[in-house]
């Protein structure tokens, strides 16, 4: 069943000859003149998220690649390890010098050694459009002219969540996209717990595109009538003021006690729904002796939670008699499973949900990840979208998208991975298109090590990334303002022409055209293009949608009409609940896809893997990494407000929030004033691993013993040729962890570590990260 709301769509503004584009931060319009780049949002969204206003000043900046460029060391001496990457400098080529010298070193990969000694996972969020979205593009070209690569799964956002989540409950798609609706909340919900928060900051993004905002009208509209939000977070803005809700502090990583805790509450006080748990778990009874302590001898009751996560032992107590027999609603976010034992919350939270016997009604139980992205809690389209081949890879060998430097590293080691042993191939050659390592891995000075030690290391990038900085073979791509495309998110009706609005910058070219190239020099256009110039493939692309529409007796524009029109609104599937709902209403006719075919509290096949920091139900584990006497602090590496990670951070939006040219930190007033830091200053953040300056906003915001710093400052070190230099911007990635979440799902762990600040008092270095090389 679907339902349709009309083409074309009039929220797209195309008057005075601005023309329709969208981005992963939301749809609009621009046009170029004279005197630069102008930006309008859709019209049509509630809430346009100010992220497009990095726009005008990102087009033309100077930290823009014009030419494709070689690194000296490379070129002089050929391919080979050099921990002069990142060091080096660059020389200028033309784009046969380049194509040339990267097709030769790529054919003497693939034939001297074999396409299972290139690393192609090339993981990063790239653009908008679904054509000339670089990932799909570099996957393609691999498979197709090299016979293949190794490739990563999982992603940086849900390492963990994704591969626990099909073992206990249902799908990830099933879980995250077709289940509790913002419109079930604003009409049905009673109390909603936000583990980790959904501020507006992450539910603006949505990878593909996204038109209406709809988050702050939902929260309001159920807060209106007589929702209450209880946010569970380091700082109070993980929920809008809309959302009126009651702030809450549990020391970071610690909300799997605090879970815990709730349900012994519930247990104790007999409040928990014992029929739900009978009729729809499996394995609560194994639960349950360790909850109350009959399986080692400490219950885990409110105190025992509360003197780990700091929430008092009354306050748990009153949370578990304020969510029971209500429609209540458990949300856990992305950023709590990014952290060592990030599996435990996300389990922990779905047997909480299922002790309050709310899954699968509307509004109610167990919502991962609501808020995180723009995609969660939405319609789901109704007829399939532009999505491009990525042809049949020949190399059967992966890797957990996170262990990266570890596989670089430690070639042939050993490594644990959902149940299994597997061992880390020998790489030699790495490709990155639409991705920024230097971005989103952690422990930078050892990423740094970890890429001295290929032969190559080949980046597409529109703008001098750290990433581009540490290449040998750095080829320039056009920005999304500069190509045609389709925007496109599964989640959302509006399907967008996006027009090319400026000329390519430099000899910038797209990522499409130099694999076609490059292709041909391996004797394989015909079979990369398929014949087809960019124009004639997102005709191609865009008919499988015109088709199922037309199937279904709706209205089904041309390609040239919607071209035109700049816009299509495309049927969505009715707000039916999922899968979720269905098995509440049909447990034996519509299992979940688990072992048991129920909600799984205590899996066999996980406890069967025997890995200790992954036992076979949820369980309270103590961290590695808490504060200490050199590193007091903890640190919450979280995204940052103003752009899409580090994606154009030299714009205007993301400048602009920079204080003295820093990325912001947050501290308490009280931490803040026992080191003699007051708002406004510099601050110096280190620990083992590395160090950084920032500013610093001074906020009771945020609660005591935690300083937080966004991540997407560009990597900026003051001296390149030093062992451990100080990022003198404010990436925090020079402080965090490479270590996994656990053997089981071997999860990226950035969003916490621990850190020592103080008052910078040098003489300030100034900003070279944007400078042009
Ligand atoms: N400490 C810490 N680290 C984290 C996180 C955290 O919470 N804490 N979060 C993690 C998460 S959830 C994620 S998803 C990752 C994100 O990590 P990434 O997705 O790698 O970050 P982006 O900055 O989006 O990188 C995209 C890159 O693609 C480039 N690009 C854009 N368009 C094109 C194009 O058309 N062609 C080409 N070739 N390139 C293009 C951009 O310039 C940019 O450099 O970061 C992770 N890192
Ligand atoms: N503006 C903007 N929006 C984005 C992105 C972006 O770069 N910019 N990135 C997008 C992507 S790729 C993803 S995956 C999502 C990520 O979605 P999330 O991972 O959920 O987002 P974060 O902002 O990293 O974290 C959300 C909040 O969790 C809180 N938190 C951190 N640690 C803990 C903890 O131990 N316990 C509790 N209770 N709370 C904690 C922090 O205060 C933080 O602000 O965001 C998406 N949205
Ligand atoms: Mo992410």
């Amino acid at each position: 069943m679907s339902e349709t709301i009309g083409f074309p769509d009039p929220g797209l503004d195309l008057s005075d000859g601005f023309k329709p584009h969208t981005s992963h931060w939301g749809v609009f319009s621009a046009r170029l003149k004279e005197d630069g780049l102008e930006v309008r949002p859709y019209a049509a969204d509630p809430d346009p998220n100010g992220i497009i206003d990095n726009f005008p000043t990102a087009l033309r900046h100077q930290a823009r690649i014009a030419q494709p460029a070689i690194r000296r060391g490379w070129l002089e001496r050929g391919a080979g390890p050099d921990d002069r990457r990142g060091r080096d400098e660059f020389v200028s080529v033309s784009w046969e010098t380049a194509l040339d010298l990267l097709a030769g070193e790529l054919a003497r990969v693939r034939d001297t050694i074999g396409p299972g000694a290139v690393f192609g996972g090339s993981y990063g969020w790239s653009s908008a459009g679904r054509f000339h979205h670089a990932q799909s593009q570099v996957h393609r070209f691999l498979n197709i002219a090299l016979g293949g690569y190794v490739r990563s799964v999982n992603t940086y956002s849900s390492g963990a969540s994704s591969v626990l989540l099909p073992q206990i409950l249902s799908g990830y798609e099933d879980i995250t996209k077709r289940n509790v609706t913002w419109e079930q909340i604003a009409a049905e919900t009673d109390i909603v717990l936000a583990f980790g928060g959904m501020a507006l900051k992450n539910s603006m993004v949505a990878g593909g595109s996204i038109s209406k905002h709809v988050e702050r009208g939902a929260m309001a509209a159920a807060r209106r009538r007589g929702c209450e939000f209880v946010l569970v977070s380091p700082l109070r803005d993980d929920l809008p003021a809309e959302a009126g809700a009651e702030w809450m502090t549990a020391l970071p990583g610690t909300d799997t006690a605090l879970m815990i805790g709730i349900v012994h509450s519930l247990v104790s006080a007999g409040l928990h729904d014992q029929a739900f748990l009978d009729r729809y778990t499996e394995g609560w009874p194994v639960f349950l002796r360790y909850l109350t302590g009959e399986a080692d001898g400490r219950p885990k009751d409110a105190e025992w939670a509360a003197a780990i996560c700091g929430v008092s032992a009354d306050t748990i107590r009153g949370l578990a008699r304020r969510l029971a027999g209500r429609r209540s609603l458990i949300t856990v976010s992305h950023s709590l499973q990014r952290a060592e034992h990030g599996e435990q919350p996300v389990w922990m939270g779905l047997v909480l949900a299922a002790a309050l016997g709310q899954i699968g009604l509307p509004g109610g139980g167990y919502a991962y990840s609501l808020g995180a992205i723009g995609y969660y809690g939405r319609r789901v389209n109704a007829v399939p979208g532009p999505t491009l081949g990525q042809g049949r890879n020949g190399v059967a060998d992966f890797i957990p998208v996170a262990r990266i430097a570890d596989m670089l590293l430690k070639p042939g080691t050993p490594y644990r991975y959902n149940g299994e042993t597997r061992t880390y191939p020998d790489i030699r050659l790495v490709y990155w298109a639409g991705g920024n390592p230097f971005h989103h891995h952690q422990d930078l000075n050892r990423l740094r090590k970890a890429f001295a030690k290929l032969d190559t290391l080949v980046v597409h990038e529109l703008a001098w990334t750290a990433t581009a900085r540490h290449a040998d073979i750095v080829l320039p791509c056009t920005m999304t303002l500069e190509r045609e495309d389709i925007g496109y998110s599964t989640n959302d009706p509006l399907m967008v022409a996006m027009h090319r609005i400026a000329e390519p910058f430099g000899l910038a070219r797209d990522d499409y055209e130099i694999f076609a190239d490059l292709a041909e020099r391996l004797g394989a256009r015909e079979p990369f293009t398929e014949g087809r110039t960019a124009r004639q493939w997102l005709m191609h692309l865009y008919e499988p949608t015109r088709k199922a529409l037309a199937a279904q007796g709706l209205a089904a524009p041309s390609f040239e009409e919607f071209w035109a029109s700049g816009s299509l609104v495309v049927p969505q599937h009715l707000d039916d609940g999922g899968s979720l709902r269905r098995f509440r209403e049909e447990p034996i006719e519509r299992p979940l896809p688990t072992p048991s075919g129920r909600i799984e509290i205590f899996s066999s096949k996980i406890a069967g893997h025997g890995d200790a920091d992954c036992p076979g139900h949820p369980v309270w584990l103590q961290k590695t990494d808490v504060p200490s006497a050199s590193s007091p602090f903890f640190l919450i590496a979280n995204q940052p407000v103003t752009r899409l990670h580090s994606q154009l951070d030299f714009g205007g939006h993301s400048a602009g929030a920079k204080h003295r040219g820093r990325e912001v930190a947050r501290m308490n007033p009280r931490d803040a004033g026992a080191r003699g830091i007051a708002d406004g200053d510099i601050i110096r953040l280190f620990n083992a691993r590395g160090s950084c300056l920032a500013a610093v906003h001074v906020t009771d915001g945020i609660a005591q013993g935690i300083v937080q710093l966004p991540t997407g400052a560009w990597y900026d070190p003051v001296d390149p040729e030093e062992e451990n230099p100080l990022c003198v911007h404010g990436n925090p990635n020079v402080l965090t962890r490479d270590i996994g979440t656990s053997s089981f799902a071997q999860g990226c762990t950035g969003q916490i570590t621990t850190v020592e600040v103080e008052r910078f008092k040098g003489n300030l270095p100034p900003i070279r990260a944007f400078d042009p090389v």
